[in-house]
């Protein structure tokens, strides 16, 4: 009877794994299949138009994505016409931004801007120095691949319900928001900063506002007097610092100690987002 019903749990265990190994393969298949016919669908949209998909407008700021943010300054800078669609924000890498231009979507917003760059043969590094654009480009990655992660431990692991009013998420969404909050905490691991305390993590993360404090200096832009490309990466993290994180230790240093972070974000929104208010969901 024992030897039974051992054996009983293992035929019931191996039928368990092969039943998620199927409904994980199921839900891939899904993804897959609905990303594809979202983008037949924009397989339609007209040749002309460059339709930028990002984010819903959010209460502080147009976009708490610092890639959705980045990639329509830099739209802004590079003064190409676009449209907006913020019903399909995630692309065909499952990320967003991404842009549609004469049938073609692309996804990444670096990507996109080497794209455009060559498209509309844009160059937006033409008064900036060798080294301001290393310095800037260094700062870029610095600030998108690491400092990024203090802003998810910020947003996603501790103060995921003050999320839910900076983007104005929908009722019934907002019961995902644990799973989410779960997913992001599971990535910080993955990724090794999650490894650490929190205290750990922001004290990393604040180093690299002083770091890219530093290298801006008394300069007007990193690019120097003028904006250089890497402006428009740059602009997009240090705004959700500045209007991105209420409350936060991010949010505080650029409101004191390194307060020409905030001085260039406000010459940025100056230059490029005239229209920054109206941008707010302020509904
Ligand atoms: N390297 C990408 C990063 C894009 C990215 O991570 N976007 C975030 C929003 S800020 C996203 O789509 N996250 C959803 C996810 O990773 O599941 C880019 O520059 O566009």
């Amino acid at each position: 009877m024992g030897c039974c019903s051992i054996e009983l749990n293992l035929t019931n265990l191996i039928l368990l794994g092969v039943l998620f190994f199927i409904g994980k393969k199921a839900i891939k298949f899904f993804q897959k299949w609905k990303v594809e016919k979202m983008l037949e669908k924009w397989d339609e949209a007209p040749k002309d138009k460059l339709i930028l998909h990002t984010l819903w407008r959010c209460k502080p700021m147009p976009s708490i994505s610092p890639f959705g943010l980045k990639l329509e300054t830099y739209l802004r800078m590079a003064k190409i016409p676009y449209e907006l669609d913020t019903k399909n924000p995630s692309g065909p890498k499952g990320k967003l931004p991404w842009i549609t231009y004469q049938g073609v979507h692309l996804a990444d917003s670096q990507l996109c801007i080497e794209y455009l760059n060559k498209k509309f043969d844009i160059s937006l590094n033409k008064s900036a120095s060798k080294e301001q654009l290393a310095a800037a480009r260094a700062c870029r990655i610095m600030l998108e691949d690491h400092f990024l992660w203090g802003l998810v431990q910020y947003r996603f692991v501790d103060n995921i319900n003050a999320l839910s009013q900076l983007m104005k998420i929908p009722g019934l969404f907002k019961l995902i928001l644990p799973i989410r909050s779960y997913q992001l905490k599971q990535r910080l691991v993955n990724q090794g900063i999650g490894k650490h305390s929190p205290t750990e993590i922001y004290q990393m993360t604040e180093a690299d506002l002083h770091t890219a404090s530093a290298v801006l200096g008394n300069k007007k832009f990193f690019g120097g007097d003028e904006p250089c490309e890497e402006d428009c990466a740059l602009f997009g993290c240090v705004a959700q610092a500045i209007w991105g994180s209420p409350g936060s230790s991010f949010e505080r240093l650029c409101e004191g100690e390194l307060k020409n972070l905030k001085e260039y974000c406000e010459r940025m929104k100056d230059l490029y987002w005239a229209d920054w208010e109206q941008c707010r969901d302020k509904s």
